[in-house]
């Protein structure tokens, strides 16, 4: 009797993360939810650099490397040039997503263009080695705030998700994490609801996933997930920021 398997948009190659980190639960997440869909061969995924820069040796789909920020704008090219048939999603970390990218985000959000956008807020630059990024904490210590971010010096973090909900444009933008297995179940939902409701028609759907990255933030990976629950989660409360549809349908 088969107890667990590896979903088949997975390749079978060992994941190069680091112990602890969450953007491997993530990727099989993903890969579930197209194995689920039954859209393998016609999903596209889009990863920029950052940690996940090896993601395309993952995913068994097709996959393209954008520039650092550039996946909302690729996505968009790819999912014009074949709306009906093309099943794309990005894969993009705090500072990819958030910083340089932040105006394709926005804009991408704006335009509701019919994509799905998997981001990874693990607080921190991880492939680089721990520099500050827009979602780091206040009073945070990182490579370039070894003080601890001063928001007086460095700026408050960006809520992206409370920021998008703002738009009129956006479909659906829900922020998940996956400490514990309740929570991953919930992190799954969320993700298969996020290309679903591309495979619909219905527009963008970001799904923000608080994540750790226990080598930058110099802890165990059994500390690193109750430093994320004991001071991520309250700044960045878990939870469904918009949902049109479902609104619409509540009418
Ligand atoms: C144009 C450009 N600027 C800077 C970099 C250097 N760089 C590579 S990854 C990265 C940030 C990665 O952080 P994040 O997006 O949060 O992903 P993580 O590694 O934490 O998963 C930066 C600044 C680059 N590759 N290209």
């Amino acid at each position: 009797m088969v107890v667990f398997d590896k979903p088949h948009a997975l390749t079978d190659v060992p994941l190069h993360y680091c112990p602890g980190c969450t953007h491997g639960i993530v990727h099989r997440l993903v890969a579930e939810a197209i194995d689920e869909l039954g859209i393998e061969g016609r999903t596209i995924g889009i990863a920029p650099v950052g940690c996940s820069v090896m993601a395309y040796n993952y995913f068994n789909c097709d996959m393209i490397e954008a520039a650092h920020g550039r996946a909302p704008a690729v996505a968009t090219g790819v999912k014009r040039s074949d709306p009906e048939n093309n099943i794309v999603f990005t894969y993009q970390g705090d500072g990819d997503l958030a910083s340089i990218g932040m105006a394709e985000t926005v804009h991408a959000a704006a335009r509701n263009e019919n994509i799905t956008v998997i981001f990874i807020n693990n607080a921190i630059y991880g492939m680089t080695g721990g520099q500050m990024a827009p979602t780091s904490l206040p009073g945070q210590v990182t490579q370039t705030s070894p003080y601890g971010r001063d928001p007086k010096h460095c700026g408050f973090p960006v809520k992206v998700c409370e920021m998008l909900s703002e738009l009129d444009g956006p479909e659906y933008l829900e922020r998940v994490t996956v400490n514990n297995v309740k929570n991953v179940r919930a992190a799954k939902k969320a993700i298969k609801k996020a290309f679903q409701n591309q495979i619909e028609g219905k527009g963008f759907s970001l799904i923000e996933v608080v994540s750790t990255c226990p080598t930058n933030w110099g802890l165990t990976p059994q500390a690193a997930l109750k430093w994320l629950e004991d001071n991520m989660l309250p700044y960045y409360p878990l939870g469904v920021y918009k949902d049109r549809s479902a609104k619409e349908e509540a009418k």
